[in-house]
């Protein structure tokens, strides 16, 4: 309808623009990697969440080109950031379904890649359990991703169809543990359970683990004490546009 319109217009007018959430390392404080989550800077809705406009373009097909610019625009700013003096940080890109199984999202990666100049280490790829339910395409994919020396995370982690087997056998270098074990994991034995449980699977599959969604005092030292070392959520930064991430980023735990 009238939204379809305008989002089709968003990207000429260079209305999308990627914010970044800080991810950190409990260790040493330090932020070791951002996640890019795309808005739309509606010239009169204002910032709009990728809620109301990813499944809009999902529908519509225009999620192509709208990925394809989000791993643009990522590798630039990342480059840009390194350049400058930055640190030497990943940037993490989710990817949406369709864009998963797009038959050129290789290429499209190693062009992002290429014309930004940006190392392939540099950049990781959030994918959900749901794209990996047909193996046959996906081992491709992500052996083919992985290759050109990206890594993959699995988003959302233990919210979708798992299966175990899909850790044994695909190319997964990191998991994200969802924001929905985190929450009350203050009070719920269940999901302390769950998250100590992801996490020692992690390690013992010599995987990288990240928990988002923290927000508050008490639920990072849950997962401090359950040996998670990497976090992410609003108790240390909502997602910001660029130009306000700090290159030392610091927060003291
Ligand atoms: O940042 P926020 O919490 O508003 O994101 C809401 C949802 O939109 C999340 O599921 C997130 O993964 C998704 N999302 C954010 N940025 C992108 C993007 O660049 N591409 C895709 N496909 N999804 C995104
Ligand atoms: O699906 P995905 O994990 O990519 O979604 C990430 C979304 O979670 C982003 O939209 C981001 O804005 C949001 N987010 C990040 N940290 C927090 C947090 O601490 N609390 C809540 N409620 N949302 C968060
Ligand atoms: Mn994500
Ligand atoms: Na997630």
């Amino acid at each position: 309808i009238e939204l379809e319109g305008y989002l089709r217009k968003a990207l000429e007018r260079d209305e999308l623009v990627l914010y970044y959430q800080p991810q950190i390392r409990t260790e040493d404080s330090r932020m070791i990697g951002v996640e890019a989550l795309i808005r739309w800077n509606h010239p009169d809705k204002g910032v709009l969440s990728p809620n109301v406009f990813i499944p809009l373009a999902e529908e519509t097909g225009l999620i192509y080109e709208i990925g394809n610019w989000t791993l643009r625009e990522a590798c630039r700013q990342m480059k840009l950031w390194h350049a400058s003096g930055g640190p030497l940080i990943p940037v993490s890109v989710n990817l949406s379904s369709q864009q998963f199984h797009q038959s050129n999202l290789v290429e499209q990666v190693k062009n992002a890649l290429t014309e930004t100049e940006l190392d392939a280490r540099y950049l990781e790829l959030e994918i959900t359990e749901s794209m990996m339910m047909d193996a046959s395409v996906s081992t491709g994919i992500l052996n083919e991703l992985t290759a050109l020396g990206v890594k993959i995370s699995l988003d959302d982690f233990g919210t979708g169809y798992s299966s175990l087997s899909y850790l044994k056998n695909f190319p997964i270098h990191k998991l994200k543990i969802d924001r929905s074990f985190v929450t009350d994991i203050t009070e719920s034995r269940s999901d302390q359970a769950i998250v100590a449980t992801i996490i020692s699977m992690a390690q013992n599959l010599k995987m990288e683990v990240i928990a988002e969604g923290i927000e508050t005092k008490g639920q990072l030292d849950i997962l401090m004490q359950n040996d998670c070392r990497e976090i992410q959520g609003y108790y240390f930064s909502r997602p910001l546009p660029a130009s306000e991430v700090e290159h030392d980023f610091f927060v003291p735990l």
